[in-house]
């Protein structure tokens, strides 16, 4: 039976991953190197000192750059990335993602956020959605970021819900790898593969059809 549901936040709850591409992309003109939507794809769901070293690695730039100017790059990136999502409010929730944290809540589903970025309690308050997650997991407390299983496994230790009756959502094929490991039910949304139950967009995420998947 369901009892919970870990969640990934950017590009699942809210369409923070486009900030995220737009000021990775911005920090990659400043340094010369440039990167496409494609590129993007592999910066999902990873870290940001990750996302970062993939960058200089396209670049060929990795040894580049001491680690104080490495911390400096991030938080240049961290800074225009929080200018850009200053304005975003409860309009700025996905089309199906309200409905779904209203259903699960209505039927005793617990929720947990599993999300890569130091900034997710932030945006949650932003979204006015904090409230109906039982946990957040710390990303910097994750000694193996996804597409290792750890973030989904912690989400079930912080629940005290065992996996095999927890679902992960995600957006991004380190997600989806991440959920999967971590032996919980995935959903997938947009084009990935390896997902148990795959939807093209969130509006396609509804607390029936989920439920149908998961116990079939
Ligand atoms: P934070 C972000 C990364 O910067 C970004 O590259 C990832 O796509 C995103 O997390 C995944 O959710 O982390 O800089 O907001 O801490
Ligand atoms: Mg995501």
């Amino acid at each position: 039976m369901l009892k919970a549901i870990a969640f990934d936040l950017d590009g699942v709850l809210t369409d923070t991953a486009e900030y995220h591409y737009l000021a990775w992309k911005e920090l990659g003109k400043k340094i010369g190197i440039d990167f496409d939507r494609e590129f993007n794809e592999k910066l999902k769901g990873i870290s940001r000192g990750e996302s970062l070293e993939l960058i200089l690695a396209l670049g060929d730039q990795q040894k580049a750059y001491t680690p104080e100017e490495k911390t400096e790059m991030m938080v240049w990136k961290n800074d225009l990335y929080i200018e850009l999502i200053q304005n975003i409010t409860k309009k700025d929730i996905l089309p199906g993602i309200l409905p779904l944290l209203e259903a699960l809540k209505e039927n005793n589903i617990k929720m947990a956020i599993a999300s890569a970025s130091k900034n997710a309690p932030m945006i949650l308050e932003k979204l006015g959605i904090i409230s109906y997650f039982d946990t957040i997991v710390d990303p910097s407390s994750i000694a193996n970021g996804k597409p290792f299983p750890d973030i989904f496994i912690a989400a079930s230790e912080q629940l005290n819900i065992p996996v095999s009756q927890m679902i992960g959502i995600e957006d991004s094929q380190a997600g989806i790898t991440s959920i999967n490991d971590s032996q919980m039910f995935s959903v997938g949304v947009g084009v990935l593969e390896q997902a148990d139950y795959l939807v093209p967009s969130t509006a396609e995420l509804n607390f029936d059809s989920i439920i149908a998947q998961f116990n079939n």
